[in-house]
């Protein structure tokens, strides 16, 4: 199981995924995930320029040893272009594994811990009335668990309102910057919540993400705000650097808390994981290291009580979402998976196994990961630069986005 070849595949199906191919002797060849929003190329170059050709004449079937070598041998650790990198190889090499054996990932990690992975949705909506009808569409698609996000008065473009019916936060053209007001978000989330409570009643499990915008104080404020709404969880309080600032948080609310989305590594975690800060770490297959590193981060959460929750947003190419599928469906501490569909063009170019019916989701029983890449239908859509967008406040100053 000799690797010969791997390739960076990068393509604009609608938005920009990066792809990694090996391919082996035996003539089983694995996809993985290497798409970092807006930073694309450079985990593309790394993965060209300094790890494809360390792989060559490795065997596919060290799944450790090749992580292990990938990022001690870097000397350079962690990071997200390093690590997002590390992820892609982590990813094929699972995929080649479980095609060599003919069997699904899941499998593999020690099988389904559940019979299917229940998936949250993104509803949306300028107004509050949009937002609570989208959260009602969405649950009579069947989603028993939505994330809500609303505009706010004042605010252009604010974080998660979607433009047509996806939400997708990358533009192409010039970046765009956007200017923020956390007082009139801190006071229209809770009404928000409130609408959805009274108009959807106790069952649904509703999400909210503050996308890293606020100060501890401010997080501890709306967390306790939202208590009487009985949230799943909320999302990126505050910026990820500081994770004792949750020590704050945590002293002010039992609103759950989720986190983890630009983290990298275990060592990101430890500290919310060892305190019991959070309630579930949000990290994703393509950015913390791949199933391999993943499996680490579930581990200690574990033996902490927190749970997963695997971030999904649509920069996360199908490889990933299905590689997270197959991890969710196994993990024993799994909480819920962010589910926001591809577009059909995205669709297209990667044909899956993986499946949504009725609020939750199936990675398939085809052997590995059981996405392909349509490589000639990709080549018609090459990449486009494409940024997120920036935050400023009304001053001027720079905010987090
Ligand atoms: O690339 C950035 C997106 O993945 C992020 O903005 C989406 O916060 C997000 C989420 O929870 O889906
Ligand atoms: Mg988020």
């Amino acid at each position: 199981m000799t690797i010969t070849a791997g390739r960076v595949i990068v393509c604009s199906p609608g938005r920009n995924f990066v792809t990694l191919r090996l391919e082996t002797a035996d003539g089983v060849a694995g996809l993985g995930d290497a798409t970092l929003n807006g930073r694309e190329l450079a985990v593309a170059s790394y993965l060209n320029d300094h790890v494809v050709p360390l792989l060559i004449g490795r065997d596919a079937r060290r799944i450790e040893d090749i992580w292990q070598f990938l990022y001690k041998g870097a000397y350079w650790r962690r990071g997200p272009v390093t690590m997002t990198a590390i992820a892609a190889v982590d990813m094929a090499l699972w995929d080649i594994k479980g095609k060599a054996l003919g069997a699904p990932v899941y499998q593999l990690l020690g099988g389904a811990s559940r019979d299917a992975v229940t998936v949250y949705a993104h509803a949306s909506g300028e107004t509050i009335e949009d937002a609570v009808e989208s959260a009602r569409r969405h649950a009579g698609m069947g989603y028993t668990a939505v994330r809500v996000q609303c505009g706010i008065p004042g605010v252009e473009r604010p974080y998660g309102i979607a433009r047509g019916d996806r939400y997708e936060p990358a533009e192409r053209g010039p970046l765009s910057e956007t200017v923020w007001n956390t007082e009139p978000y801190l006071a229209i989330v809770p009404r928000l919540f409130d609408r959805l409570r009274r108009e959807l009643g106790s069952e649904i499990a509703l999400l909210h993400d503050a996308h890293h915008r606020l100060t501890p104080i401010e997080a501890a404020r709306l967390g306790r705000a939202l208590e009487p709404y009985s949230l799943f969880w909320l999302e990126d309080p505050t910026p990820a650097e500081n994770p004792e600032v949750f020590r704050l948080i945590r002293q002010h609310t039992t609103t759950p808390l989720a986190v983890g989305e630009v983290f990298n590594s275990i060592h990101d975690c430890r500290q919310l994981l060892e305190e019991q800060l959070v309630d579930y770490i949000r990290t994703s297959v393509a950015h913390a290291g791949g199933i391999t590193h993943m499996r680490r981060i579930a581990a200690v959460a574990e033996i902490h009580g927190v749970r997963m929750g695997s971030h999904g947003a649509t920069d996360l190419s199908p490889v990933c979402l299905a590689a997270a599928l197959h991890f969710d469906l196994h993990v024993h501490n799994f909480g819920i998976q962010e589910y926001m569909p591809h577009s059909a063009e995205t669709d297209r170019v990667f044909p899956h196994a993986y499946r949504f019916h009725a609020g939750v989701m199936h990675p398939g029983d085809a052997p590995g990961l059981g996405v392909e890449l349509d490589e000639a239908l990709a080549a018609t859509f090459p990449y486009e630069p494409a940024w997120l967008p920036v935050a400023r406040r009304a001053d001027g100053t720079m905010h987090d986005w």
